[in-house]
């Protein structure tokens, strides 16, 4: 099996050598899903998950605009468009200075895996740009998002592939999106989600990422006869996904201690409550303010410069900024202090070796593609209803995200329990992923 696993995976570095955060990405995924391809003649010997690893499409462009002191900017835009085998393409798009193939492909990967367990008919993709939001106006925002869009439009469609937001892409930044598509086009669809309400937008799709998360970590609970309720969590990230992972987890009972972003972090001893929340939520999306400033307000918190939270002690810990946030020494500091429930937010922010550390411990560990599935769920819900043009309630959507929460945990736990009874949710949400997709794969013959 060692074998069988290294052969492949030799083959996918000696193509992609220089984009680390892919190879993690696929490592991970080879290590689960082809001991099972194995014991499967269905899937092997047919190169299936070689075919998944290559995008079926990259896309890189140029985009240029012109900042407000007259200059003119020239930044790197992408599209990857990595499987289509069960529904067009599906993915955020991330504007952050970090971005680049490896991490557009690693996301995309995971997608493809991720968009496969929500239960509905979405492809993978991803897509963004190095451009820094950070400091920008609001005319600088929507002129970088025009120019971007003026070329993505090519390559995108309501049936075709379907982007949303991520890192540094939120409301404001699909709204000049949309803005700029519906314009080329002449055409008014749901080619985007994550949209405004009264444009085409679903209720709960903003809180969906966050709200899912929680609700993925109160199902492993559920399996330990706990719950979030009288938990301290500690949250990193102040972004969408943190801010409403705290949201649902006040909600349920449970008191949230801190919150992050790339300069740190805050800890309050007396929980973020829900009124100081209110502020988090208008200092980071109204005055996109630094986390730091919490401290003007609530000066009994402390700001912990330049570190992330895990030295926190904590019951339940949940990862909501960025990929490789989480490493082996802070997996151990949160072990050695009693969590016993990691449900990741972000994609991928636990490194390989932190994943190793909480299996050994056998507590309970989601993997973003799973426990984050929400959000692109909820985004899967927004393109049913623009198709329909139709609008649920609040209410039917936060049951239907509640109902795919499970139905992804029932999976997990179906290609994932191990022989002791212990459920390894990152071999669960693989192989479950991968099944549907192969299986579609197979039947489309080979294109
Ligand atoms: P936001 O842009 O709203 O927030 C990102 C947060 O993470 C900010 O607090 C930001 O701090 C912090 N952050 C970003 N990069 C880094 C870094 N390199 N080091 C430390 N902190 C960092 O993004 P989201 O909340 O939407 O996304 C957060 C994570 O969740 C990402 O991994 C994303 O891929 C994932 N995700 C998002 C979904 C969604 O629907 N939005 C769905 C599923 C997953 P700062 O402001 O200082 O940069
Ligand atoms: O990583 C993700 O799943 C997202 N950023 C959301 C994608 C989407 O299409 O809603």
């Amino acid at each position: 099996m060692k074998q069988n696993i290294e052969s492949f995976l030799d083959l996918v570095r000696e193509r992609n050598g220089h984009e680390p955060e892919f190879l993690q990405a696929v490592e991970e995924v080879a290590e689960t899903v082809i001991p099972y391809i194995v014991k499967h003649d269905i899937y092997y010997g047919k190169n299936i998950l070689l075919r998944m690893v290559e995008p079926e499409r990259l896309i890189s462009f140029r985009v240029s605009w012109v900042d407000d002191s007259g200059e003119i900017q020239v930044n790197r835009g992408y599209r990857v468009q990595m499987n289509s085998a069960i529904g067009p393409y599906k993915g955020g798009l991330r504007f952050h200075p970090t971005v680049n193939a490896s991490i557009l492909k690693f996301l995309a990967f995971e997608q493809v895996f991720k968009n496969s367990l929500t239960t509905l008919p979405m492809g993978g993709g991803k897509g963004g740009s190095d451009f820094d939001p950070k400091g920008k106006s609001d005319n600088e925002i929507m002129r970088f998002c025009h120019a971007f869009m003026s070329e993505l439009f090519r390559y995108i469609g309501p049936n075709t592939d379907v982007p949303a937001g991520d890192i540094g892409v939120g409301t404001r930044e699909i709204g000049f999106l949309f803005g700029m598509y519906k314009k080329l086009k002449n055409e008014f669809t749901g080619v985007l989600t994550g949209k405004g309400l009264t444009w085409g937008g679903s209720l709960i799709r903003p809180e969906a990422t966050g709200y899912g998360n929680v609700y993925f970590a109160q199902k492993m609970l559920e399996t330990k006869n706990d719950t979030i309720k009288g938990k301290s969590v500690v949250i990193s990230g102040s972004g969408n996904v943190a801010q409403y992972a705290a949201e649902k987890v006040l909600q349920l009972g449970g008191k949230v201690l801190t919150l992050s972003d790339s300069s740190g972090y805050i800890f309050d001893e007396d929980g973020i409550d829900a009124d100081k929340l209110a502020f988090v939520m208008d200092l980071k999306n109204v005055k996109r303010g630094r986390i730091s400033e919490y401290l003007e307000s609530y000066p009994n918190a402390k700001f912990i410069k330049g570190k992330t939270p895990w030295g926190e002690k904590c019951d339940v810990a949940l990862p909501c900024a960025t990929q490789n946030e989480l490493q082996e020494e802070d997996a151990n500091t949160l072990l050695s202090n009693g969590c016993i429930c990691v449900s990741e937010g972000a994609n991928m922010p636990s490194t390989k070796e932190a994943i190793a550390a909480f299996h050994k411990a056998k507590i309970l560990f989601a993997p973003g593609k799973a426990s984050n599935a929400g959000g692109v769920a909820t985004s899967g819900l927004e393109m049913t209803q623009n198709s329909l043009r139709f609008k649920w309630s609040r209410e039917e959507v936060d049951n239907k995200l509640k109902d795919i929460m499970s139905d992804i945990h029932k999976s997990c736990s179906e290609y994932g329990t191990d022989d002791d009874g212990y459920v390894d949710y990152v071999k669960g949400a693989n192989i479950a992923g991968f099944v549907k997709v192969a299986d579609a794969m197979l039947a489309q013959g080979i294109v």
